[in-house]
């Protein structure tokens, strides 16, 4: 699947930029091109100056809101970072429509953070025009949800986060969900709790590296590395549609596991247990908290050593995944890769009940009751103060 990758804002524009360095191992790699054209667009020059694999032009790392920020940001003042890139669409599309063989693209993929002002504005005015003007192709979103903290100290956080879900749900065919704040986290060997890791690099990759084999396994052209069961764009168009949220999982496979020392029988077993650990640790990393009974569809890939891979691996996860998303259409596919380690990448779809989603709608909606408050006690606290002074004379 080939895909054409815009980031909005700091955390869009980081996503983004990890786009091109997985485009490049698959180039140097594979021989094969997996995203025809990469672009952020933001409205602080600093952010954009500071990415690494971008393209470094203004086509390429764009510049909008100049009149109106000072290239400084919007200050997560979302309704301004909607604004701006509405009025300045034209020059995103500039560049987007100059992309290479841009024909080829399957889909858009948008990212942004819903925190911010800029990502959150931004994304949300371009789902619905980038829908409109490339009516043939579908739009697929990357939102990252705040930390707790930030929710906590940051009101802002929180009601951008639900304008931005609400606005592109609308309007994007699907929204990969990302929170933040299970991401990147560490399981202690010692007590087994988890800590926080806040380091953005990390995170990204663990938001983007999956996508790596995704669209990878459908482009192969080495027939060595072509699966019995190719997953190509078409399952994955079938199967993104509103709510999604993509698990990625590893079990490392010595390479004598596979060939040698132990009878066909033995080996096979170990290889399913392998894939069923790897499932279970995909299952576990989902980096948002979701119920897969809910998921109207799922897709899963199972990527192993080529000319070893045991089609017995990718049944039984089949038959796992079944049973905890027994209302789900499920797709799969295998890719055989030269790598010692069984990957598992699972997607689950179209789900209904996301208690995070619901939770930002309802804090949101109180929020907004409480500003209207917060704006009453101001004008009236405002009004008194005016009716107290008018008899003081003003000097001029
Ligand atoms: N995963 C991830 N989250 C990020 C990254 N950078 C910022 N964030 C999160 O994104 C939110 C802040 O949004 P930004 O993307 O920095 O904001 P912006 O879109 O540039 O908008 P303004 O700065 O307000 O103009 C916070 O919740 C951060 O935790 C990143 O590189 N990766
Ligand atoms: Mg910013």
């Amino acid at each position: 699947m080939k895909v054409t990758v815009v980031g909005f804002g700091q955390c869009g524009g980081k996503i983004a930029d990890e786009f091109v360095r997985i485009n490049r191992t698959a180039i140097n790699r594979r021989g094969i091109e997996i995203c025809l054209g990469v672009y952020a667009v933001n409205t602080d020059a600093a952010d954009l100056a500071g990415l690494h694999q971008i393209k470094d032009d203004y086509k390429h790392r764009i510049l909008i809101g100049g009149n109106k920020t000072g290239g400084h940001g919007v200050g997560k003042i979302n309704e301004l970072g909607a604004l701006v890139t509405k009025e300045e669409s034209a020059k995103i599309f500039d560049s987007i429509d100059g992309t290479k063989r841009l024909y080829e693209t399957d889909a858009f993929l948008l990212a942004a953070s819903g925190g911010g002002g800029t990502g959150s504005g931004a994304i949300s005015v371009m789902t619905k025009l980038i829908k409109e003007h490339f009516s043939d192709k579908p739009v697929y979103d990357i939102v990252v949800l705040p930390f707790e903290h930030e929710e906590q100290t940051e009101e802002r956080s929180t009601f951008n986060t639900a304008a931005c879900l609400k606005s592109i749900n609308a309007s994007a065919d699907a929204l990969f969900i990302y929170d933040n704040q299970r991401l990147g986290r560490k399981e202690s060997s010692l007590n087994g709790n988890f800590t926080l890791n806040g380091n953005f690099t990390e995170i990204n990759k663990e938001i983007v590296d999956p996508f790596y084999d995704l669209l990878c396994a459908g482009e192969e052209t080495n027939r060595k590395f072509i699966g019995s069961k190719t997953l190509d764009a078409g399952d994955i168009k079938q199967t993104l549609t509103g709510w999604t949220c993509m698990g990625f999982g590893r079990a490392d496979v010595p390479v004598f596991n596979f060939s040698f020392g132990k009878s066909g029988f033995a080996s096979r077993n170990s290889q399913i247990a392998k894939g069923v650990q790897a499932m279970e640790q995909a299952l576990a990393n989902l980096p948002l908290e979701c119920n897969a009974a809910d998921a109207g569809r799922a897709l899963f890939l199972v990527s192993g050593p080529a000319g070893e891979m045991n089609m017995e691996i990718v049944k039984e996860i089949g038959i796992r995944l079944r049973k905890i998303a027994p209302q789900a259409t499920i797709r799969n596919g295998d890719y055989p890769r030269e790598k010692d380690v069984i990957d598992v990448h699972i997607i689950f779809s179209a789900l209904s009940h996301l208690g995070k989603i619901r939770e930002y709608y309802v804090k949101s909606s109180n929020l907004i009751k409480e500003y209207q408050r917060r704006r009453e006690n101001l004008e009236r606290d405002q009004r008194e103060m005016g009716d107290l002074g008018k008899d003081i004379p003003a000097l001029s």
